[in-house]
């Protein structure tokens, strides 16, 4: 008989492997330290700071891809840039950068995001691909206590011919890194307990610190990264310089890893 190749394993061994594989994560990570929604370069570098530590992570991504908006950088050029410390961040990950000028970095989208990609996945964060935060638990004094989600393209399909009730997650704390729309903060204010100002006009100079300082505790088990923080905040925006999300998403970790301590 001819030499094969591949192992003789067949279509049921392959789709055995992927619903236990899946069941598995998705048993284990109904309870979890701590629930990042959105997987933009904010959530994916708490994520990584978090996991890295040995907390549990999970980050909720509507999206198929992680990476949100550092994959493409500004106007679709592949390019992105950071502003000093910024670089120490990208040496931190190994992505290789050029000085474009005193104090401003640039390096290639997708090499930067994949790297930052890898090292979240290399630290122990755990993902969910293609599903959409719904909405949260609350328990006493309206704590925030998980999140409630569901598949994707549930959302897509008209509400006549379907309604797909979705399932909750357990968690200690949630971090808020759905970037402009601020999802998460978004569903406590549909309930009156926090008011959301909107992203200010572009003003890079003002923006990177004070998204940075402001990201914390919003609400009790709340934590507010990245982009979510200038919307929470009314803080103005930065354009396509990502060093405010990288260092947002590091103090988030710090803060989360203070409460749960
Ligand atoms: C599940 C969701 C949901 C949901 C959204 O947009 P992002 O890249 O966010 P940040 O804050 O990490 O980075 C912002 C940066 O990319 C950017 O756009 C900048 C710096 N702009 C400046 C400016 O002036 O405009 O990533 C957010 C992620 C995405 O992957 C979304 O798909 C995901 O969150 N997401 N996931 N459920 N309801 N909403």
């Amino acid at each position: 008989m001819k030499k094969r190749i591949f192992t003789p394993v067949g279509e049921k061994e392959v789709t055995r492997a992927i619903v236990s594989s899946f069941l598995k994560q998705f048993t284990e990570y109904v309870e979890s330290d701590c629930i990042i929604v959105g997987g933009g370069p904010s959530g994916l570098m708490a994520g990584r700071e978090l996991a890295k530590e040995g907390i549990k992570v999970l980050i909720v991504e509507r999206n198929n891809y992680l990476g949100g908006g550092f994959w493409i950088g500004g106007y679709l050029m592949n390019k992105v840039t950071v502003r000093g410390p910024g670089e120490k961040v990208l040496e931190e990950l190994d992505i290789p950068y050029e000085e474009a000028t005193k104090g401003l970095y640039v390096a290639d989208g997708p090499h930067a995001c994949s790297k930052l990609i890898a090292s979240c996945c290399d630290a122990g964060a755990k993902f969910a691909n293609m599903t959409i935060f719904d909405d949260l638990i609350l328990r006493e004094e309206n704590r925030v206590a998980g999140v409630v989600i569901n598949w994707t393209p549930i959302s897509a399909l008209p509400r006549e011919i379907t309604c797909v009730d979705p399932v909750a997650l357990e968690s200690k704390l949630v971090i808020d890194a759905t970037g402009h729309d601020a999802c998460v903060v978004r569903k406590l204010e549909e309930r009156g307990l926090i008011k959301t100002r909107g992203f200010g006009a572009m003003w890079v100079e003002r923006s990177e610190d004070l998204v940075v300082e402001h990201t914390g505790e919003a609400h009790p088990g709340l934590i507010v990264t990245g982009m979510a923080v200038a919307t929470t905040y009314g803080l103005p925006r930065m354009g396509p310089t990502f060093g405010a999300m990288l260092l947002s998403g590091k103090r988030a970790a710090e803060v989360a890893k203070k409460l749960l301590r």
